[in-house]
């Protein structure tokens, strides 16, 4: 079928599931004055699969579903339980139908002494900092990316030297016991912890435009596993209130948390020279294997730093620079015409440079 026989570049394997469909969000939700349709949607995966099927060279696998030590790795089991339960203990309480979005409208105030409530309202506003909706199929679906995430780890500790995850929803703002920023399950920790617990030296690099909160926080006290991340101003941009470069971890893991903040409107000069900084921390650090947190929303589109669509080849030819094992997981990108075309970019980038 294939007539480029001179076709040199190897066959980068991709897990991705279905169940992603489960969490397809429609309700509205308010920006400023006016009312908007979800960004973080199920055409997301449709887009990449496009993207890749017309860059050629990738081979889409299934994984099994991740077993829930893997998720213990980074959450909680009280959270788990939740997570698990939640939309169908919200019908119950608020006589929803099944179809209906589960949101948080109510928070404890911080620093307050918190006697656990019981209802389900009030644990929306305990396990989360957002205004996600949990749909009836949210669980199944954050299963199905997270097993992406856990199989692509164990592809690469069986001796598979690079893997693409394509997970949604999201995962890099999910914390051991929170969700929040389109995420609910924290892939990138998951795939990571799986390599740590493998017994390689393992680091994160997150070039998702927004911090990688959630991971800063699953690591933040470990030491086995390395975090960076490049993105714009928390002072100005989501995720607000962590991602600043005074950052850098406690306990075992103090000294193993990098944050590059950038100013908004930072473009490729600047950009890879923060990415050059992390790159040569992860180095230092001399990381056996990699996972990157692989956000294509850093493109001037998305209005937070100026990437243009010829810097993600450049984003992925950097990172093959560190010869290391790597698992890139999937996480932001929404505006037109940018997943489809920035994903196989970098995945394409690095190949061509391994
Ligand atoms: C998730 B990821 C403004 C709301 C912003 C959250 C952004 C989450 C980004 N309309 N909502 O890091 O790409
Ligand atoms: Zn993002």
């Amino acid at each position: 079928m294939s007539t480029d026989d001179e076709e040199v570049r190897q066959v980068m394997i991709v897990f991705t599931h279905p169940d992603h469909r489960l969490h397809d969000p429609t309700e509205p939700h308010r920006f400023g004055g006016t009312m908007l349709p979800p960004a973080e949607i199920a055409e997301r995966a449709d887009r990449v699969l496009q993207g890749l099927d017309h860059a050629g060279g990738f081979d889409l696998r299934r994984p099994p579903q991740v077993e829930r030590d893997s998720l213990l790795d980074v959450h909680t089991d009280r959270y788990l339980t939740f997570l698990e339960s939640a939309h169908s203990r919200w019908r119950v309480a608020t006589g929803s139908p099944e179809h209906a979005e589960a949101v948080a409208y109510i928070r404890p105030v911080p620093g307050t002494p918190l006697t656990r409530p019981t209802h389900i309202d009030a644990e929306l506003g305990i396990y989360s900092n957002d205004v996600d909706p949990i749909l009836s199929g949210t669980w199944q679906a954050a299963i199905a990316a997270a097993s992406c995430a856990a199989a692509a780890a164990e592809a690469v500790v069986g001796g598979e030297r690079s893997v693409y995850s394509l997970s949604r929803p999201p995962g890099h703002h999910a914390a051991p016991e929170v969700f929040g920023g389109y995420c609910f399950l924290n892939n990138t920790a998951i795939a990571a912890s799986r390599l740590a617990r493998a017994g390689m030296r393992t680091a994160i690099l997150d070039v998702d435009t927004h911090h990688g909160n959630g991971t800063q926080t699953v690591f933040w006290e470990r030491g086995d596993v390395l975090t960076a991340s490049v993105h714009g101003d928390p002072t100005v941009h989501f995720p607000f209130f962590l991602g600043h470069a005074d950052e850098t971890g406690a306990g075992p893991g103090a000294g193993a948390n990098h944050n590059y903040p950038l100013a908004t409107g930072t473009a490729w000069s600047g950009y890879s020279e923060a990415l050059g900084a992390a790159l040569d921390t992860i180095r230092r650090h001399k990381a056996e294997a990699l996972v990157v947190a692989l956000g294509v929303d850093t493109h001037v589109a998305h209005g937070v730093l100026a990437l243009e669509g010829n810097d993600f080849g450049r984003i992925g030819e950097s990172v093959a620079g560190l010869d290391l094992p790597t698992v890139f997981v999937q996480e932001g990108g929404y505006e037109a015409g940018v997943l489809e075309r920035d994903v196989p970019a970098v995945l394409t980038g690095f190949l061509d440079r391994s």
